[in-house]
């Protein structure tokens, strides 16, 4: 391996050049961007300032007083030329991903189907953005709902998923009639600068086509967590959809709801899964260890707690940390890769603190170390860590962003269930077993109480068409499918009388 000879800066800037973003704009800027592959330098990019954020957040108003007179069907066009525009530059804003976020290059690329997905998805919504038509106690008259735009939608995003989460946000928003205003993270801006890009293409189509569209419908802003702030406080923007941890939910969401703005929160997870006595262990061992190791377990939803039953504990687990050992780990743009980087020296850290407080907790653990140190001393490759404990205390009741799979023998169903529960997060979870009475009751009213709860299959990879979020300290927002595009719009109850004479409702008279 040639972790550290590869010019990543080089790659990046004739990517970013087919896609339209000049050489120039990548240079001489504060904001330093690593390619987590080899810890090298890729870019230097200009930050954004209080008044260039204001400015923003006016110009973006004034954009969504536009678009929101725009039937949401053509609303929709756009939004379908962004799928195209997408489509063609797939390759290469997957290869994107993986130089920034150091995902591997089916995971890239996967990033860029789920964008294309939700646009297909949007598409189809911008003609189904429906209300009820209810009966009222009134003759010759007709209450009804309508769904209106609301305003500038806020997108805070985190960088695991450094472009999917904009588009689950920015689709729903711009169809929905709002404009948007995007604060990526730190982290992953190269990814966003390419994603506005190619946005941009799509609105060039757009008015080439005939068709209407205002400047700064989708505004970025490339900055620090000070530009977030200036968002998260201004009423121009009525709602703020922020994914990250449960510490930024916290300091989000109180601010947002201060003002009486409405938030989407996507926070931390702490997932879990349980394998029953009669799980097909073939699947079992193959749905753990893509939603415990995939993405290097830097996924929101990725699997940090087994409960295995104790009659398939010594079959399953021996395979499992068989796996762990043998799992490859290295350069995520080469073929046979599995495990890439994490994104930087923090997750490491991180990540073997909470391995010292295991140990501590009285785990066994397997794996966690560094490794392919020699070919890439400014990078953070490990082994996935399986600890066995003996509880579910210490570390265990908490996220660490990182690949650590703390397993935990149960006897009793309904015990594995608590313990699935037990716990401040509530994002995604799932049951491996063949026993209908276990799979219904895991689903139930009385089962999981996390947003996504998923039998024979692992925690992570959930599609779009579904909701997307979880309860407790995952801060409970939804986003992507299903009805979550209802967050993104206004609702307005409308009575109409079409008759002659004003009969009150509740028999109250009032003749003047
Ligand atoms: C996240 O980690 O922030 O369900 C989102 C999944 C992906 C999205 C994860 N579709 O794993």
């Amino acid at each position: 391996m040639t972790l550290a000879k590869q010019n990543f800066a080089a790659e990046v800037t004739s990517i970013m050049a087919k896609l339209g973003v000049p050489a120039s704009a990548l240079t001489g800027g504060s904001l330093t961007v690593r390619s987590p592959i080899n810890g090298e330098q890729i870019a230097a990019l200009s930050e954004i300032d209080a008044a260039g954020t204001k400015a923003a957040i006016e110009a973006a108003h004034q954009a969504f007083l536009e678009w929101r007179l725009v039937p949401a069907p053509k609303r929709g066009e756009l939004i379908r030329l962004l799928g195209e525009e997408l489509r063609t530059a797939k390759a290469d804003l997957g290869r994107l991903v993986s130089i920034e976020v150091g995902k591997i290059t089916s995971e890239g690329l996967g990033e860029v189907q789920e964008m294309i997905d939700i646009c297909d998805f949007a598409v189809g919504l911008s003609r189904q953005l429906y209300g009820l038509t209810i009966a009222t106690e009134r003759s010759e008259h007709r209450m009804m709902e309508s769904w209106h735009p609301l305003g500038v939608t806020g997108i805070i995003s985190a960088f695991n998923f450094p472009v999917a989460v904009w588009s689950w946000n920015s689709a729903l928003a711009l169809v929905c009639g709002n404009s948007t205003i995007w604060k990526p993270s730190e982290k992953t801006p190269l990814t966003a600068i390419a994603t506005q890009a190619i946005f941009e293409k799509a609105v060039t189509r757009y008015v080439a086509d005939g068709n209407k569209a205002p400047a700064n419908l989708s505004t970025l802003l490339i900055g620090g967590r000070d530009i977030g702030e200036i968002l998260v406080d201004n009423p121009k923007v009525p709602l703020i959809s922020a994914t990250g941890s449960t510490a930024m939910g916290r300091a989000v969401g109180p601010r947002v709801a201060s003002r009486f703005g409405r938030s989407i929160l996507e926070l931390g997870g702490n997932n879990a899964a349980i394998v029953c006595p009669t799980a097909d262990l073939d699947l079992t061992l193959r749905g753990v260890a893509f939603a415990a190791m995939g993405t290097a377990g830097q996924r929101c939803t990725s699997l940090r707690r087994l409960f295995v039953h104790d009659s398939v504990y010594d079959t399953l687990v021996p395979r499992l940390i068989k796996a762990y050992g043998s799992v490859s780990i290295g350069n995520p743009l080469e073929a046979g890769t599995l495990i890439g980087p994490l994104i930087d020296k923090g997750a490491f850290d991180r990540m073997q603190t909470a391995l010292e407080a295991a140990k501590a907790a009285g785990g066994k653990v397997a794996g966690g170390d560094r490794v392919n140190t020699d070919e890439a001393a400014d990078a953070f490759y490990v082994r996935p860590a399986l600890v066995e404990m003996p509880a579910q205390t210490g570390p265990v009741v908490e996220e660490t962003f990182a690949p650590i799979l703390y397993v935990i023998k149960y006897s009793d169903f309904d015990e594995a269930l608590a313990l699935n529960n037990d716990v401040p997060q509530g994002l995604s979870s799932s049951i491996f077993t063949n026993d209908l009475r276990e799979a219904e009751a895991f689903v139930s009213d009385r089962g999981s109480d996390c947003g996504i709860a998923n039998v024979n299959i692992g925690p992570s990879g959930a599609e779009i068409g579904g909701a997307f979020g979880g309860e407790k300290e995952t801060g409970g927002g939804r986003e992507s499918g299903s009805d979550a595009w209802k967050a993104y719009m206004r609702r307005a109850t409308n009575t109409v009388n079409y008759g002659r004479t004003l009969p009150l409702a509740q028999g109250v008279k009032f003749d003047v």
